[in-house]
């Protein structure tokens, strides 16, 4: 399996060494290369672990997945949990065990969804900060989600993103289409800047409902962003590859994970979520943009040390 070592090279995927060494890239910090960080999403809200049994569900499997994406090159993990049914929940005991087992076997960054499942209540979602993570998800605007909508009015919004204010959890923008950016804009302009100081989005592309998975709908929403926004984008679906390629084209970030694909390649389901970490870090690699260590993304993103 490749891995990448702690100074950001990759290990044990000979096909994949391109940079000027032979034998392995060397690391961002040596060569002055721009890193690429890496968010795994697990779980997500939608998979049903009956039909896709590799999806993590326990706490034990989160840890453990958590641990492999760790090795693999991921430095965020973006946070759905289940009932003991594995049924999307979010109960904030349960929460709260979730973030203090994540701090307790990785140094990734721990950022809770507030965007649950679709049929969670405002309330629910606003209440999960409570669970203390160094990070949120905050979508700016509602979509619709397949046959379903995603309901985030705008009061919501600004509730939301006042909450992560006053308790120091460092949001980042989920962006499912361009009016969503509009938002993000009326906000910062209408409550100032994050805890960290700093703006980072993650593009939600191909969410049937929401803006296209492609190359040019990539390049306009990414010229939406505020100035000086660092940025990722998420390829749902089918959409996973070319939303992973245009990306690293275009100097932003990458999600992976079985909260976006649970299908390798067509025909091929996913086996766990390493091996999607492990190829967003191979690319990322051969782009000479190796994966960004935690340590680095904390700096970048503005997360605090733990807390
Ligand atoms: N599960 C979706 C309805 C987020 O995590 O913030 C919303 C979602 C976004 O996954
Ligand atoms: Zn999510």
């Amino acid at each position: 399996m490749a891995r990448v070592l702690d100074d950001g090279r990759l290990s044990g995927h000979p096909s994949l060494m391109t940079s000027s060494s032979p034998a392995e890239p060397l690391p961002a910090v040596v060569t002055g290369q721009a890193a690429t960080l890496i968010t795994v999403a697990p779980t997500g809200a939608e998979s049903d672990k009956a039909a896709v049994p590799a999806l993590p569900v326990t706490l034990g499997e989160l840890v453990g997945a958590a641990k492999q994406c760790r090795a693999a090159g991921a430095a965020v993990i973006h946070v759905h949990i289940r009932d003991d049914q594995a049924r999307p929940t979010l109960d904030l005991a349960r929460l709260k065990d979730t973030v203090l087992a994540l701090r307790e076997s990785t140094d990734l960054i721990v950022q809770l969804s507030t965007g649950g499942a679709v049929t969670d209540s405002l309330e629910d979602r606003l209440a999960v900060l409570d669970a203390a993570p160094d990070a949120c998800s905050l979508t700016c605007g509602t979509v619709n989600f397949g046959d379903e909508v995603f309901a985030n009015p705008w009061p919501f919004i600004r509730d939301l993103y006042a909450r992560t204010q006053e308790l120091g959890v460092v949001p980042e923008f989920e962006i499912f289409d361009l009016g969503h950016a509009a938002t993000l804009h009326r906000l910062l302009a209408d409550l100032g800047a994050p805890h960290g100081g700093h703006v980072h989005c993650d593009l939600v592309m191909g969410v049937p409902g929401g803006m296209p998975g492609d190359a040019a709908t990539l390049t306009a929403a990414v010229a939406a962003l505020p100035e000086g926004a660092t940025w990722s984008a998420t390829g749902v679906g089918r959409a996973t590859l070319p939303v992973l390629l245009a990306a690293l084209a275009a100097g932003g970030h990458l999600r992976v994970g079985m909260e976006d694909t649970t299908s390798f390649a067509r025909g091929r389901p996913v086996t766990g979520n390493a091996e999607l970490v492990e190829r967003a870090a191979a690319l990322a690699c051969l782009a000479q943009r190796p994966p960004m260590r935690p340590d680095e993304a904390r700096v970048m993103l503005g997360v605090n040390g733990r807390r």
